[in-house]
């Protein structure tokens, strides 16, 4: 088969598909609901309606999109992989191929800072997200053999401001958990997402100076209502953010001019996630808890 033709530098379509997660218009519901990866949602598809039968779609970037119905209203589940480029790419390709308003819920795994609520085992949901990333300047300072630049190297991790998740989404993903797993199981708090896994999330590493000792107690500390840690959930609220401001600012075209023009409505987005990692017991979870 000859390789797709992709038009526009600016945002790369072809024949209507986008780049990376590779649907078009037609094949993305406007409620969805993210993953990370094609198991968690194959397990979530199978709640989904038989007749008519799911569409399901794999990117050669390895998004997986599955469209179809949940007692008779069309969701889409995607599954995007890890961290805050490929939420990027996955907001604003299903964006691009949708029309209204767009609703998404993330559901992933993440690690508790928290050493009373957020057990393993238990469901979070995000009333709001931090970013923390990683200052790479901070590091020049360390090696002799780089000469530092003139500039305050800074600290090591930057601490964002919060941006909330949908207060009325956030409120029902809690209710409806709690409703099916027991209250006992669901915790409420604030998350932060890291732009990596083990040194901007505390974790040690002898191989590498990270100078991430202190970081879990220093974000708790600007945080008191720190709960847990995972990677994607500040740009999909940030996301959010920025197409309510978009709407302020009045219609654009569409990119492809088939979905009408912009804005269609905004993004709102919330989330919830499954704690795997227990940071201050450093427990983890086992198949089948
Ligand atoms: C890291 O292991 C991954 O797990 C979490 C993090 O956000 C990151 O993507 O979520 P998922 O289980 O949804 O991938
Ligand atoms: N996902 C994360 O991002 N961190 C963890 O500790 C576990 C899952």
């Amino acid at each position: 088969m000859a390789p797709p033709t992709f038009k526009d530098a600016n945002f790369p379509l072809s024949d209507g598909r986008t780049y990376h997660v590779g649907t078009k218009y037609g094949e993305v519901a406007n409620r969805i609901i993210t993953v990370g990866d094609a198991y968690r949602a194959r397990n979530i598809a199978s709640h989904l309606d038989p007749i008519p039968k799911p569409y399901e779609f794999t990117s050669k970037r390895q998004f997986f999109t599955i469209t179809g119905r949940f007692k008779g209203v069309p969701v889409s589940i995607v599954a995007i992989g890890m961290g805050l480029a490929v939420t990027d790419m996955f907001i604003r390709e299903c964006r691009a191929v949708v029309s209204g308003e767009m609703v998404v819920i993330r559901f992933g795994s993440c690690g508790s800072v928290d050493r009373t609520r957020g057990q393993i085992g238990q469901i979070v949901v995000a009333d709001a997200s931090v970013c923390v990333s990683r200052n790479h300047d901070y590091f020049f300072g360390h090696v002799p053999s780089f000469v530092p630049p003139a500039a305050p190297l800074g600290a090591p991790y930057v601490f964002s401001k919060s941006v909330p998740a949908d207060p009325t989404l956030a409120s029902l993903l809690e209710s409806r958990l709690s409703a099916v797993l027991g209250p006992e199981s669901v915790c409420r708090g604030l998350n932060a997402s890291t732009d990596y896994f083990y040194p901007s999330q505390g974790r040690n590493d002898p191989h590498f100076d990270d100078s991430n000792t202190s970081l879990i107690d220093d974000l708790c500390k600007q945080y008191p209502n720190m709960l847990f840690f995972e990677m994607e959930n500040y740009l999909l609220f940030h996301m959010a953010l920025c197409s309510q401001r978009r709407t302020i600012k009045g219609p654009q075209e569409s990119h492809d001019g088939v979905s009408s023009s912009f804005p269609q409505g905004n993004l709102r987005a919330a989330a919830a996630a499954m704690v795997f990692a227990q940071r201050a017991s450093n427990g983890f979870v086992t198949p089948g808890m």
